[in-house]
């Protein structure tokens, strides 16, 4: 018979996908890799033979463990699956699957939930980053039903708040990996930057386009998609990515002024599809690059006055306003908080061909 794998199918702030426990899967990783392709439906453009839902955003994957080092109570890894390529990339941070790992770990029975409100620390092995996510759990059991709402997601449901640390130089070494506010490359200034999340920052006037096109607009924009490409395969070695042609990092936000009332507007590429919204580390690191002189995105930010050194920066994106509070000690970011919700969308398991693997017991 074959084995199913035990899942909790998440929505996590803008993504989904589902979540695993690491007992639960293969612990050689490229059987693991393999189990989870088959799972996924990959590689297939469509992904029509698995759970992956076609698109970089629905194309996710948590997997969660216990800390036996005391630095964390909950381990993450997330792993972001190549849809058509049939990789699985554990590489990059995705703060938006975060949102979801202690919900799936309670559901799971991994942790066990406090009355009223569980605060727990995450840490995300891929690069080791620690987040305190906060979820509403009446009865120690997490809630999904809120007026909390977020951009990109049409309902509304309970707040999760996040808050990271140290996340500067998670994948490069360093928050300005060439030391830089500003490079220029082929003619382009660009601010390369990594608080989370390597991301390449260009203005959209300098690749001809204003910033505020739809979504489908720069996806259709053949053009601008391979000049964006070409300035990315550079960037990636010099923040120390090395060949990135098939890595889905820096990803890539282009920034203008905001024209609805934020401090920025932007159009990321993640890094080939332009973002329905914006990613949580994604957006951590672009709002950290509006607040530093000399960056791009601080040539066209509208920013307002800290408030005891917390300064709240509404990012604007294709579908609304994505909030960042930054804490600050002088010009250096020390803490990012934000809000999101995520949602259990299903659980149950996941079957696996005997002939590919027969489950952790046999
Ligand atoms: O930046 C998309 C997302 C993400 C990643 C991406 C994310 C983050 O929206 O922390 O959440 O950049 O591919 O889930």
């Amino acid at each position: 018979m074959a084995y199913e794998i035990p899942c909790w199918y998440m929505r996590g702030g803008t993504s989904k996908g589902p979540f695993f426990l690491a007992r639960d899967l293969p612990s050689d990783t490229a059987l693991r890799d393999a189990v989870i392709l088959a799972a996924m439906g990959s590689p297939d453009a469509r992904q029509i033979d698995g759970l992956g839902g076609a698109h970089p955003l629905t194309s996710k994957i948590g997997i969660l463990s216990l800390p036996t080092d005391g630095v964390a109570d909950l381990d993450f890894l997330f792993a972001q699956v190549g849809i058509a390529e049939g990789t699985v990339d554990t590489t990059p941070n995705c703060g938006n699957m975060l949102a979801a790992a202690l919900p799936a770990a309670l559901e799971a029975g991994l942790l066990r939930g406090d009355e009223g409100t569980t605060t727990r620390r995450v840490r995300t092995l891929n690069t080791g980053v620690i987040a305190e996510i906060a979820v509403l759990t009446p009865g120690g059991t997490p809630t999904y039903d809120g007026v909390a709402n977020i951009d990109g997601v049409p309902h509304p449901g309970s707040p999760i708040s996040c808050g990271f640390l140290d996340t500067a130089g998670s994948l490069t070494g360093s928050l300005l990996p060439t030391g830089n506010t500003r490079d220029v490359i082929d003619g382009v200034p660009v601010t390369l930057i990594d608080n989370g999340m390597p991301v390449m920052l260009i203005a959209a006037a300098d690749v001809g386009v204003t910033g505020y096109e739809s979504r489908e607009e720069l996806d259709a924009n053949t053009p601008l998609k391979a000049r964006i490409e070409l300035l990315r395969l550079a960037a990636g070695p010099l923040m120390n990515l090395g060949d990135v042609s098939r890595k889905p990092v820096p990803k890539v936000t282009l920034v203008a002024a905001p024209r609805a009332g934020g401090a920025l507007c932007t159009r990321t590429f993640i890094p080939h599809d332009c973002h329905a919204a914006i990613g949580v580390l994604g957006a951590v690191t672009v709002a950290t690059a509006a607040v530093m002189k000399g960056s791009v995105a601080h040539d066209v930010a509208k920013l307002v006055d800290d408030v005891d050194h917390v300064r709240t920066l509404s990012i604007e994106h294709p579908t609304g306003e994505f909030s960042v509070e930054l804490a600050l000690d002088g010009d250096r970011v020390v803490r990012a908080a934000l809000l999101r919700t995520a949602r259990l969308l299903m659980r149950g398991g996941v079957p696996v061909s005997p002939s590919l693997w027969r489950g952790p017991r046999a």
